[in-house]
């Protein structure tokens, strides 16, 4: 697929024309190795955006708080980049559709952009796909960017890392502390957020209280808890607050510098794998040995390939011990 002609997107995107930066984004998903192309044009833009992560389980709420939070930024006057990562299902259009229709009146706005990514099949990974996303947003200038996440699985997890507050959101009738526990919630959270207030929530609220005063912060940062009823906007300005307040603590602690740098470390090992897997595999076998071992399997029979790929990786194993 040969998709856009950057000459012609870049100016676009330094214009602030949001079909570039969708164009520049579907490429970045789609073609991964085009990123240094892309990132080459912006080596003297300094923005930095301040990153959130929102988190929590299928339906608590949080494409709706993401919208009600986004809305009070934009009436700051700030401008925000949203990257829903799809929860659950595979076939996403449901999840897409429904990130839209909950932040239709906001993705209007000339200082929102939103993309919703399906959480697999990207080269790389999703961490992947979301770190060049996100800076490309920094490209771009937003002041925030907000990344929506459901807390489940590795590929969430990285996630984590890639934002400098995450909020975690809890809602009345999820369950006691100890399954809290054990899902790592009570880990990863600089704030907590008891959505869905409208429908009680009071007891969760102690329990995590509880389980907070029961925890050892070394950052000296003690999570705050807030409770919300997105759907009414109600609670919202306490959530921001919190979030201004963690935001504080890591740039005046300097954590901000070991957030930054983590962020940039998962890139980076992620270039590395990446480009070793390419030459490893590359330098095991090639296209015409693959295509040889094929037709051997369909014209000898397909339960030869196991025999096929063992000759072979005998002697690569003998190449390599050779060599060592
Ligand atoms: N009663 C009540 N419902 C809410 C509140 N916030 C969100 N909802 C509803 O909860 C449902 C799920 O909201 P979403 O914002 O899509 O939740 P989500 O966590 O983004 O969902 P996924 O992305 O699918 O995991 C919707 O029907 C919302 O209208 C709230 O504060 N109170
Ligand atoms: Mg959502």
């Amino acid at each position: 697929m040969r998709s856009y002609d950057l000459g012609t997107l870049i100016p676009n995107f330094k214009k602030k024309d949001k079909i570039a930066l969708a164009k520049l984004i579907s490429i970045i998903e789609n073609e991964p190795e085009r990123a240094y192309e892309i990132f080459k044009h912006f080596e003297d833009n300094k923005n930095d955006s301040y990153i959130i992560g929102i988190t929590g389980s299928p339906g608590v709420g949080k494409s709706t708080l993401t919208g009600a939070i986004t809305q009070k930024l934009l009436d700051q006057g700030k401008s925000v980049g949203i990257i829903c990562v799809d929860p659950t299902s595979p076939f996403s259009g449901g999840a897409f559709l429904g990130d839209r229709v909950r932040m239709t009146n906001i993705t209007l706005h000339p200082n929102v952009f939103l993309r919703s990514l399906a959480s697999r099949g990207y080269k790389g990974g999703i961490s992947r796909a979301v770190f060049d996303i996100s800076l490309l947003y920094e490209a771009w200038g937003m002041d925030v960017i907000i990344i929506e996440t459901v807390g489940v699985g590795q590929a969430e997890f990285d996630v984590y890392n890639l934002a400098y507050t995450i909020v975690v959101i809890l809602v009345p009738g999820y369950g006691d502390a100890i399954q809290m526990q054990k899902a790592g919630i009570i880990e990863i959270g600089d704030i907590y957020d008891i959505n869905k207030k409208d429908l009680g929530g009071e007891d969760i609220a102690v329990q995590v209280e509880m389980m907070l005063d029961d925890t050892i912060f070394q950052s000296g940062w003690r999570p705050p808890v807030s409770m919300t009823d997105a759907n009414n906007g109600e609670g919202i300005d306490d959530l921001l607050q919190n979030i201004w307040d963690h935001k504080e603590h890591v740039e005046l602690s300097g954590l901000i510098n070991e957030k930054k740098k983590n962020r940039f470390k998962y890139k980076i090992k992620e270039l590395v794998y990446s480009k070793m897997e390419d030459l490893i595999s590359k330098s095991l076998i090639n296209e015409d040995e693959i295509d040889e071992i094929i037709k051997k399997a369909l014209d000898d029979g397909k339960f030869k390939i196991y025999q096929t790929i063992h000759n072979k990786f005998e002697d690569v194993n003998f190449e390599i011990k050779k060599k060592s």
